[in-house]
């Protein structure tokens, strides 16, 4: 069974976190539609959706990827590099602890889901504004027991190492190569985004689709020309916070069906 967890998105979401993209005005009835319709999809490719409220005291809540990392049946909480985020982790936590086991990360570490990039067993973890290096150490320590390796990755003009990098089938990373150390990944297949989207490369894997922002048609033809499989979604008013495809959820398998 594969499950989702997501998260309702916050009135409060025009005060966001910014840092690569100017503020504009969030309509917040028409976000709730577009996070609507993404849970939808999710729905659509088999997951089973648990939903967490909305909190109007948390803009930037239902970015919920960056509170928690999923290795096997663990999570790890993390401790978010933005101040403001850092209260969202409780209720993550809460709802985590009866379905997996809790792991956790202490400060001064700092780290946010959406910086782990996991390929196979190996998590590539950005080094960005968000994630400082003991995070990095700290979450080697944690999974490193598990089976799982840690690369870091240096990650620069971009929020995450995951608004760079995401994986759209086994092994093969979309990417805009520019934001990366490139160097840093190993065995890997690249796909580039279309020059002229230059943020288009985070794609959310379930299963053998991807769901992929309305928003890159040139990015998502050269998906389907590859043999993608895309889900095409519009989360332009998420993204005027920043956000995406992957951050609106956390993903995890267990067995059976
Ligand atoms: C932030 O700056 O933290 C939010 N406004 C956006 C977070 C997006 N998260 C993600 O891509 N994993």
């Amino acid at each position: 069974m594969r499950h989702a967890l997501v998260r309702g998105v916050s009135p409060a979401m025009n005060r966001c976190e910014l840092t690569h993209r100017v503020r504009e005005a969030i309509d917040i009835k028409r976000a709730e539609g577009q996070h609507r319709a993404y849970v939808a999809a999710l729905v659509d490719l088999g997951c089973r959706v648990h939903e967490i409220p909305a909190d109007p005291n948390l803009p930037d809540s239902v970015f919920v990827e960056d509170t928690a990392v999923v290795v096997g049946d663990a999570a790890v909480i993390t401790w978010p590099g933005a101040a403001s985020r850092r209260p969202e982790i409780e209720s993550v936590r809460a709802f985590l602890s009866d379905r997996l086991e809790v792991l956790r990360m202490e400060p001064p570490a700092t780290l946010d889901g959406g910086d782990v990039l996991r390929v196979g067993r190996m998590l590539y973890v950005g080094a960005s504004g968000r994630t400082n290096a003991e995070g990095i150490a700290q979450l080697r320590a944690l999974v490193t027991p598990r089976g799982y390796g840690v690369v870091p990755v240096v990650v620069t003009g971009c929020l995450h190492l995951k608004s760079a990098v995401t994986e759209v089938a086994d092994g093969v990373l979309l990417a805009n190569r520019n934001y990366l150390d490139v160097d840093a990944f190993v065995g890997v297949e690249w796909i580039d985004v279309d020059p002229r989207e230059p943020d288009a490369a985070n794609g959310l894997q379930v299963g053998d689709e991807v769901l992929f922002p309305t928003a890159y048609p040139r990015t998502a033809e050269r998906l389907r020309r590859l043999g993608t499989r895309v889900h095409a979604v519009d989360v332009s008013e998420l993204a005027k916070a920043e956000g995406a495809v992957t951050c609106c959820s956390l993903i995890w398998d267990t067995a059976g069906s």
